[in-house]
């Protein structure tokens, strides 16, 4: 089992078996509450191993492409139940890799559990459509085509739940995938891996090659026998991704960043926009795309919601994620921290008033992790760059604003455009802004976090480039339409002419 405390050596998946990288490098995987805490050992895989991976997908492809979609469902069936099984065991793990609290592992493992399930369900769906012909005697239909191997890399904050995203409609599609995982939280991925092979998975359809982005994620993107890459990451990265999958017209899903935003109105239960705001703003320690770093607020209870949500964020308990006390744990890395510690200094000297926390916390039990102060700066102008750029770390910009247009104008005024959230009782306003709000995913009265996985996942503008994951949407990356015509008349009959 993967929770033993004694440091393991994991290797990659190829071809169904777990192999060694050729380089024979190595990637320590610690713990960023306690990095004297060895997780496992993991390969530093190079381009030779990539091309292995990819060559044993290309060899699989054909066999599973031909494997009826109910039947790869049972094997996804059977690996969603393995998971519900491991749920505690897995979290834990997720933990000491990844930092976020124990509750929310658990929710990232359940949210891999929840998307097996479903795309185990589109085994005896992945509907397609069928349409009259427009001539007498012929038949029209469009079905759902696999593309081939799917190459996809994903990103440390969801490392079971995001791998999931992907690897699950890919394979109910009838693709063959190459997975590269983060180099932060490979076990979590590892543990996926271990439940797909045991559900039955055959060999070759999965592979998955653990390293760093330049070494074991780039070699995917030019590798011809490679039909769609999936990304989650920083914008640009991503822009990269995207101009290396160009040449060879590979389709290619990009999932990036935000600067997600929470708008207040006057007439919000302000209680209920105070609580959302602080699990939004700091729930995984900010480390989500969709996390809510900006809060908008209008000036009738600009002044009381900062002194309540000031004080909540204040009392929050920053820990080591296994401790039940804990309700935010650390930065997933020091080059993560060094993020967050740049930016407070960014935001103070453009002027933003910091009014809770700012400091990195590197004492008693935080001595040994990658721990900082939840963050807050009010009375923040737009256009500062805390409240422009990603800051993917425990830091929320705090902007007053007087009117509903202003607020919608000071949302959209970003060029990310993942999540939006309003907070009112009025109706009408609510609608106006699931509207008018120019992001992939908008909340009325909830905060900007907790995409459920049987809705299109994803955003606008520079977070995306058109295509969404989970849901059915994901099935549309996944496959390409195969638009096929039956001619049963017994002669030639020419659209458009003879009609
Ligand atoms: C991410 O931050 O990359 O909606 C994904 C949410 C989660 C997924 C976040 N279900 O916050």
């Amino acid at each position: 089992m993967a929770t033993a405390s004694a440091p393991k050596i994991f290797r990659n998946y190829i071809n169904g078996e777990w192999v060694e990288a050729r380089g024979g490098k190595v990637i320590e995987d610690r713990n960023p509450a306690n990095t004297d805490e060895l997780v496992g050992m993991f390969p530093a895989s190079g381009a030779e191993d990539v091309e292995r991976a990819v060559e044993a997908a290309k060899a699989a492809y054909n066999k599973w492409r031909l494997t009826p979609a109910p039947k790869r469902a049972e094997i996804l069936f059977h690996a969603a139940e393995i998971l519900v099984a491991r749920k505690e065991d897995y979290s834990r793990d997720m933990t000491r890799e990844m930092g976020k609290v124990l509750a929310e592992t658990r929710g990232d493992v359940q949210e891999a559990i929840d998307m097996t399930y479903l795309m185990a369900g589109e085994g005896r769906r992945q509907f397609g459509h069928t349409t009259p012909s427009e001539l007498p005697d012929k038949f029209a239909m469009a079905v759902r085509s696999p593309i081939g191997v799917a190459g996809l890399i994903t990103p440390w904050n969801f490392p079971m739940a995001i791998p999931s995203w992907k690897a699950m409609p890919a394979l109910i599609c009838g693709n063959t995938v190459v997975l590269k995982p983060a180099e932060d939280t490979p076990l979590s991925t590892y543990n996926l891996t271990q439940v797909l092979a045991e559900a039955g998975l055959p060999p070759g359809v999965l592979n998955v090659v653990f390293g760093y982005g330049p070494d074991a994620g780039a070699p995917m993107l030019n590798n011809p026998d490679v039909g769609l890459v999936s990304f989650t990451g920083s914008t640009e990265v991503g822009r990269i991704v995207s101009q290396a999958c160009a040449p060879t017209f590979k389709k290619c899903h990009l999932e990036m960043g935000g600067k997600n935003i929470i708008i207040v109105m006057d007439d919000a239960n302000l209680d209920l926009a105070i609580e959302g705001a602080v699990w939004g703003g700091f729930g995984t320690s900010g480390q989500r795309c969709t996390a809510a770093s900006r809060v908008a607020v209008q000036k009738g209870v600009y002044r009381q919601f900062v002194e309540k949500f000031v004080a909540r964020v204040k009392a929050l308990k920053v820990g080591d994620g296994l401790d039940p006390a804990t309700h935010m744990g650390p930065c997933i890395n020091e080059q993560q921290l060094q993020t967050v510690i740049k930016y407070v200094d960014i935001g103070s000297a453009e002027g933003a008033k910091l009014s809770a926390g700012g400091h990195r916390l590197e004492t008693g039990v935080h001595a040994r992790g990658w721990f900082h102060e939840p963050t807050v700066f009010t009375d923040c102008d737009p256009e500062m760059r805390v409240c422009q750029e990603e800051i993917f770390g425990p830091v929320v910009s705090v902007i007053p604003f007087d009117s509903f247009d202003d607020a919608i104008s000071i949302a959209n005024g970003v060029k990310y455009g993942l999540s939006a959230a309003i907070y009112t009782r009025n109706v009408n306003q609510a609608f106006r802004a699931q509207r008018d709000l120019e992001t992939g995913i908008v909340y009325v009265n909830a905060p900007t976090i907790g995409a459920e996985t049987h809705l299109p996942f994803g955003g606008t503008k520079n977070t995306g480039n058109g295509h969404r994951e989970a849901g059915l949407a994901a099935l549309d990356f996944y496959s390409e339409w195969k638009t096929v015509y039956v001619d049963y008349s017994d002669k030639l009959q020419r659209a458009q002419i003879d009609n």
